[in-house]
């Protein structure tokens, strides 16, 4: 999708504007977020429990590392939008999609190599690919084992939401490298890996806490908005945050040949930065190709033409909310895709 004429630029996106960065998330900041989180953390540790207690250390090893745990968060937010206090099972089905989250955390770190995730050894890392790959597995039968508990549809839902996560993910793959990936590929696998489990953790909510049809599916419709804003936002800052901010070096994506809308859209210029970029594209960068690439990219509108579709999508998440009532929860809701957007730095 193209930024519609009239849409704002990266300059109007100011810190006045918005209300806090993700991990002053107003999902997180909800009045009665601090007991539903501990709710949260108990039926986490609750769900990985079993006797073999090596099995039982890797599958909670990523959960004990901490993590924003805002699939439950928001299946909690929305299950609370007229005001009564979500109950037992609605925690329970956000905690279904978290382990679904965290399974495919461990798969996909398995998949990059990746040494480290919450600020500690990942589990590939500390005790070895098989290892990884298994306790993923077993997350996903301890939240499938969740979803089922809480009927039919909601394990349904969860299933095909992990279809989702591996298509998204395939998709990403088959365009590795790819400078020519088209638009429509980076939204299709956005959409799969990393929305599509926020409009289920938000439908999931809405179902168990018995919510309207057309509740749950504005529901269902702002966790795939916000979700799409988190992974554009993950996506920008992986080309405008330093080193130290990200943990990571900058321009990761690209060096791994995943061409995200930023440098899709910088690609797509007519422009002499087009061509200079694409020239760098499509093997392995060397450090100094990778310098250039991040500078062509910092430097040219495509970056402040991503952040003007992340908009696109935060007024669409907002808009999800005009049916919902008044209450603390509709008002954390739509305040949150903006905060993510807000984690976006201002150029001068
Ligand atoms: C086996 C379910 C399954 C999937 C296999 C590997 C794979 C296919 C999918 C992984 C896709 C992936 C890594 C998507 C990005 C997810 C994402 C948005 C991560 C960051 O989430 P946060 O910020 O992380 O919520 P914390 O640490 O706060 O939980």
């Amino acid at each position: 999708m193209r930024p519609s004429s009239g849409a704002p630029s990266l300059s109007d996106v100011s810190q006045e504007e918005v209300p806090a960065p993700i991990g002053m998330s107003p999902l997180l900041t909800l009045p009665s977020m601090d007991a539903d989180r501990e709710r949260i953390e108990d039926a986490m540790h609750a769900a990985v429990v079993t006797p073999d207690s090596y099995l039982n250390e890797i599958a909670s090893h990523l959960i004990v590392a901490g993590g924003k745990r805002l699939r439950p968060v928001l299946a909690v937010a929305g299950a609370q939008i007229f005001g009564s206090v979500a109950s037992n099972d609605v925690v329970r089905g956000g905690v279904a999609c978290e382990l679904v989250h965290l399974g495919s955390l461990y798969h996909d770190d398995v998949m990059d190599e990746a040494d480290t995730r919450r600020g500690v050894e990942t589990v590939n890392a500390k005790w070895g690919n098989l290892q990884a790959i298994l306790a993923g597995d077993f997350l996903l039968s301890r939240a499938s084992e969740i979803a089922a508990s809480l009927g039919t549809e909601v394990a349904g839902l969860l299933a095909r939401t992990i279809g989702w996560l591996v298509e998204g993910e395939m998709e990403q793959l088959r365009h590795t490298y790819d400078p020519s990936r088209a638009e429509s590929s980076y939204l299709r696998s956005i959409h799969g890996k990393t929305a599509s489990l926020y409009g289920t953790a938000a439908r999931v909510g809405g179902i168990v806490a018995g919510h309207d049809r057309p509740v749950v599916d504005a529901l269902t419709a702002y966790g795939n908005a916000y979700g799409t804003v988190f992974q554009i936002v993950d996506d920008i800052l992986d080309i405008t945050a330093t080193d130290a901010q990200l943990g990571k070096p900058a321009g990761h994506d690209m060096v791994e040949g995943v061409y995200t809308l930023p440098v899709l859209r910088t690609l797509a210029l007519d422009s002499p930065a087009s061509a200079e970029l694409a020239d760098l594209l499509g093997s392995p960068l060397d450090a100094a190709a990778q310098d250039k690439a991040l500078a062509i990219v910092r430097s040219n509108p495509g970056l402040a033409s991503a952040v003007d579709t992340a908009r696109e999508y935060v007024d669409l998440a907002e808009a999800c909310c005009d049916d919902f009532p008044d209450s603390d929860a509709t008002e954390a809701l739509r305040a949150a895709p903006m905060a993510l957007l807000a984690s976006v730095p201002v150029p001068a």
